[in-house]
């Protein structure tokens, strides 16, 4: 196994409504070719890298179909994939993907991971979908539940260059859950997109901890199963809504090793070294040796406490 693996967040500016496809995908080919002259083997973009971040809209259903892919790649998103292998270098992306299942059509917020050749190897659809699905009084409105429904692949561990990858999105990083059922599943490296409003109306007295909660739990949850974490943020205003930036790169020790300073399009790159998974998890998660799973089956039984 290769001991190093160079890991690129390709942190984006706002994306806004007006904003075409071919302008977005060229600014994304930039990103990953200033990866690729980085030395980077992996880059990751951020959640719906494709569009604006729809869900803060109340949108009559006969609006929002313009946000979804319904090939990946399709004609527009092509370009992304021919770079990947003119480059050399692969990448995660995150789209609203519309597919249809027999007569039915299925929404769901998804991420492809893309190896150096340009072919997808890997699938993820997002499993913790926050939000309502209609807009809630003293709330900031946020319908992810509306536009997508919870993700029905599991959290798969896929193989990049002699490395084990799991991919997540946005609202799964606050989830212990996510980072553990990858680090189950093998994963050395955990690539997370996302876009998370700097408002919230729900909680003016948490406002000045969005940044905080935001590496909180992927600084521990990198810690806690030992895997190195890259995450991309769409950063900035998009459409008059603030999104947070904070792309970062973390280590298995929990060390932020790389964070991005902008809310513009911008790569940061950290050349990961992978036995680092290994010093950390003898210093106290050896995992077979002393996780006591059989009393933990609450966890995969019930979704909240009881009482
Ligand atoms: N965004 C938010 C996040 O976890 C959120 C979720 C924001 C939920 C505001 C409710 C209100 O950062 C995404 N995209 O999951």
């Amino acid at each position: 196994m290769a001991r190093f693996l160079t890991l690129a967040s390709c942190q984006t500016g706002p994306v806004q409504r007006s904003t075409s496809r071919r302008e977005v995908v060229e600014r994304l080919v930039a990103l990953l070719e200033r990866a690729a002259l980085a030395g980077a083997d992996l880059a990751v973009f951020p959640e719906m890298a494709l569009t604006t971040f729809f869900p803060r809209w109340d949108l009559p259903a006969s609006d929002i179909d313009v946000f979804y892919e319904t090939q990946m790649p399709g004609p527009q998103t092509r370009p992304l994939f021919d770079a990947a292998r003119k480059l050399g270098i692969g990448f995660a992306l995150g789209y609203s993907e519309l597919v249809r299942d027999g007569n039915r059509q299925r929404r769901f917020n998804a991420m492809a991971l893309v190896d150096d050749g340009g072919e997808i190897i890997g699938r993820y659809r997002k499993i913790h979908v926050p939000g309502s699905e209609m807009p809630e009084p003293g709330t900031t409105v946020h319908l992810e539940r509306r536009y997508f429904e919870p993700g029905n692949l599991g959290f798969p561990v896929y193989g990049f260059r002699g490395a084990r990858i799991g991919l997540a999105l946005c609202n799964d990083r606050r989830w212990p859950e996510t980072y553990r059922m990858l680090c189950l599943n093998g994963a050395q490296v955990v690539l997370i997109g996302y876009n998370t409003p700097v408002q919230l109306e729900e909680a003016p007295s948490l406002a000045h901890l969005r940044m905080f909660h935001n590496h909180l739990p992927m600084q521990a949850g990198a810690y806690q199963n030992t895997v190195w974490v890259a995450a991309a943020a769409k950063a900035g205003f998009e459409d008059g809504q603030h999104l947070l930036g904070g792309s970062c790169i973390i280590a298995p020790s929990g060390e932020i090793a790389a964070l991005a300073t902008s809310q513009e399009d911008e790569v940061i790159i950290h050349r990961a070294d992978l036995d680092m998974i290994d010093i950390c998890r003898k210093v106290n998660f050896d995992f077979s040796r002393y996780r006591r799973p059989r009393e933990y089956s609450l966890i995969a039984e019930q979704a909240g406490p009881l009482v």
